[in-house]
């Protein structure tokens, strides 16, 4: 099924001047950008985008990360969208995540690990909403 999924390259892509390297790889795979934007996310938006971690011990820190710079939204579309690019970013922490992989690949930290991608129907509907409301 073609299905549609909300990735952001984090701060630390963006600082790192990583953008190029992961978009290639998205474009690469055979997906299609539908919608990007730049931004730097509030922390209203953190909070909402993040309400599941809301309250957690680490969310103080992983909120300063997330609004500490610019950041890149982008929809992706393509066959079984949400789970390809989720397999394609690997596991949270870069130190375990598989070669390969763009946390894998690029990254060396739990919370600095570059991108966010949705991980369900439910919420790539609403991280979409979320990141274009105007659409
Ligand atoms: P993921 O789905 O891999 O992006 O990870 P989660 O939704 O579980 O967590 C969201 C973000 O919170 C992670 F990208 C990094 C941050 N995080 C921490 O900083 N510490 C933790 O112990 C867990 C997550």
């Amino acid at each position: 099924m073609i299905e549609r999924t909300l990735v952001l390259f984090k701060p630390d892509a963006v600082v790192r001047r990583l953008c190029g390297e992961i978009l290639g790889r998205f474009e690469r795979k055979g997906l299609n950008i539908v919608k990007m934007r730049m931004l730097k996310i509030t922390s209203d938006l953190a909070r909402v985008h993040y309400a599941d971690h809301v309250g957690k011990s680490f969310y103080p820190d992983l909120e300063e990360y997330i609004t500490g710079g610019l950041s890149v939204a982008i929809v992706f579309e393509g066959e079984e969208a949400i789970s390809v690019v989720r397999k394609m970013i690997g596991v949270t922490n870069g130190i375990e995540a598989e070669a390969g992989t763009i946390r894998g690949d690029l990254s060396m930290s739990k919370r600095q690990n570059l991108v966010h991608a949705s991980d369900s129907n439910e919420s790539a509907q609403r991280e979409i909403n979320l990141f274009f409301p105007a659409d």
